[in-house]
């Protein structure tokens, strides 16, 4: 069936160290599907849900010890240290090969190697990447085949693209003491063992799509990040494209299928992509974008059809649905779903639950899989092959003080100091300890595939490559009062705001300069059909400049990580914000 000799020896030879009973081949076909599925339900991988209610979807419940991503495991495995940088886990090839050849060898014995040609991006696509995955988990594979282009489809695309990304994946025994994610860019390699969760183990996504695409990017001059992509419809019928970055836990997927507010009629908003965006110079000189993926892997505590009804709606057929409660009459629920708790159900570990007994029965990160496609509100140009034309970036982070609701870069170099500065505070659900600052640039912190100065250094040199860039703004939804209340409704309205800026892309609003950007006047957000209290406005439009030196003493603590490999620009930026912040003297407008 193969025809690329490299790939049918890379198999056999990766066959070999795992020795399992069988090599399959997936062609990607629904008959293929519907019979892993069959077979998935014989292993215990899956179980079937109502097929009445939730045509088409199946549950799954993984190790409990095996519910995240686990970036103590992750690793990139560079010729040197510094290759990786001071934010990534480094271990030097011939020892991480050393050490994963022991635990691949034969650890699929009495197990099926399934082998998973796929594409990251629409096929035919300059964009597109090829990789191919081995691995002893159908829930890998049936997830695979909703967040990639997977089987027959790949393997013509791979005739076109000749290379490929290796991808190993065992499950093993799914023991955290013996669980290694290691990332081999020079190599375009990925070796994954131990674990069956997503972001470790479907190694088309943060794997390859970030980690070994963030290092080919700087090599062939685009860009891989941790963005979603949105298109904006606005009332004269005009689409404009952004591009967003948030650290998890910020609502980029509710951002990415936003509905309008109803006080703003003729408005559309369509979703692109909701975890990662790969940018390009066009032809034209703008920034263009795609979404890798074709699926979606969502987290499902909290959404529901309030928050997220699009979300919500795409998950009702063919979805895979992973440690939530699987209630008696084989539906499925979870904490912040809108709907009551059925009354007799068995939570995410397996064991029997009831609401009375007060635990919760979804795992804080259960998550759903589902096809793109599916979304009521996804882009007509989602599977472009050139992609979309990003007008504007956003940068943004959960911050109860400081940060106003929105601001508007000066240029992309003073854009790219904001979004590598970002910062988040902590979650009650991420961690025990909630409120802390972490600072997470352009939210590619766990996903950087190379060291991050030089990831600083190639956003850069890529403002130089880019004639027409988007501008690049910063935005805040959580900024809170005196009382801890959020001052901005957020979900639909953050509409408000992606219209100012869209505005100022067009030159049709002007803002007020202020230290650290430019601001939206008042007058010039739509808030029309919000009822906003007393000051709420102008407490989400304040620049405090003491508070604001403060932060850049916070800045230029993180950044001393980085030493001398920190661009130059960055220290000159720092410096340049302290002076218009001391003296409160207007920026230049270029
Ligand atoms: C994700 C993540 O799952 O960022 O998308 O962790
Ligand atoms: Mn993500």
């Amino acid at each position: 069936m193969v025809q690329n000799d490299k790939a049918a020896a890379w198999v056999e030879e990766m066959a070999a160290l795992c020795q399992p009973d069988q090599v399959v081949w997936c062609d990607g076909s629904d008959e293929e599907k519907e019979r892993f599925y069959e077979l998935s339900l014989k292993t215990g991988e899956f179980q079937r849900l109502d097929q009445e209610k939730l045509p088409g979807c199946y549950y799954h419940r993984s190790a409990q010890n095996d519910v995240a991503r686990t970036e103590h495991l992750t690793f990139i495995c560079t010729p040197t240290e510094r290759e990786a940088g001071p934010t990534n886990n480094w271990m030097a090839p011939d020892a991480a090969y050393e050490k994963l050849r022991a635990l691949f060898n034969g650890c699929m014995k009495g197990r099926t190697m399934y082998v998973i040609p796929f594409i990251m991006g629409p096929p035919g696509s300059p964009f597109c990447e090829v990789g191919i995955q081995l691995t002893d988990s159908l829930y890998v594979v049936q997830n695979m085949r909703m967040m990639t282009r997977m089987g027959n489809v790949a393997l013509e695309q791979l005739r076109t693209n000749g290379k490929f990304t290796e991808c190993l994946h065992s499950n093993g025994e799914l023991d955290i003491d013996r669980r290694y994610i290691c990332h081999f860019p020079q190599d375009n390699r990925i070796w994954s063992f131990g674990s069956g969760y997503g972001g470790n183990a479907l190694l088309g996504k943060k794997c390859l799509s970030l980690r070994i695409a963030s290092y080919l990017g700087r090599k062939e001059q685009w860009m891989a990040e941790h963005m979603l992509i949105l298109g904006v419809e606005d009332p004269q019928g005009n689409t404009s494209y952004i591009a967003a970055a948030f650290p998890s836990a910020c609502g980029k997927t509710n951002l990415a299928m936003l509905i309008p507010p109803d006080s703003m009629p003729g408005y559309k908003v369509y979703t692109v992509g909701d975890d990662i965006a790969w940018l390009r110079v066009g032809p034209d000189g703008r920034l263009w974008a795609i979404n890798p993926e074709a699926g979606f892997f969502g987290v499902l505590p909290g959404t529901s059809m309030k928050t997220n009804p699009n979300a919500m709606l795409t998950m009702k057929k063919n979805t895979i649905f992973t440690n939530v409660v699987k209630a008696d009459d084989n539906t499925v629920w979870w904490e912040g779903m809108g709907v009551d708790p059925p009354a007799h159900g068995t939570d995410w570990k397996g064991d029997e639950w009831t609401p009375e007994r007060g635990e919760k029965g979804a795992h804080p990160n259960s998550r759903f899989t589902a096809p793109a496609a599916q979304c009521p509100v996804m882009s007509s140009h989602w599977e472009d092959p050139q992609g979309v034309p990003i007008s504007a970036i956003f940068f943004g982070g959960r911050r109860s003080h400081l940060t106003p609701l929105i601001y508007e870069t000066l240029d992309w170099n003073h854009g790219t100091f904001v979004g590598a500065t970002m910062g988040s505070e902590t979650t009650a659900a991420a961690t025990s300890a909630s409120g802390v600052l972490r600072r997470d640039p352009m939210a590619m912190l766990p996903f950087c595939g190379y060291n991050m100065a030089d990831y600083f250094h190639h956003w850069l040199e890529m403002g130089k490559r880019i004639p027409h860039p988007p501008k690049i703004f910063n935005v805040n939804w959580f900024k809170k009062d005196d009382e801890g209340n959020y001052l901005w409704p957020g979900f639909g309205d953050n509409l408000r705001a992606l219209e100012w800026a869209l505005k100022r892309c067009r030159d049709e609003v002007e803002g007020t300069e202020t230290p650290i950007g430019r601001l939206p006047r008042a007058q010039e957000l739509n808030l029309s059909g919000l009822d906003l209290p007393g000051d709420t406005v102008e407490q989400l439009l304040t620049v405090d400049p003491d508070a604001w030196l403060e932060e850049v003493e916070g800045i230029e603590e993180f950044f001393q990580k980085f030493g001398d490999d920190l661009p130059q620009e960055f220290r000159d930026q720092a410096e340049n914000l302290k002076r218009r912040l001391k003296a409160q003297e207007k920026i230049p407008v270029s």
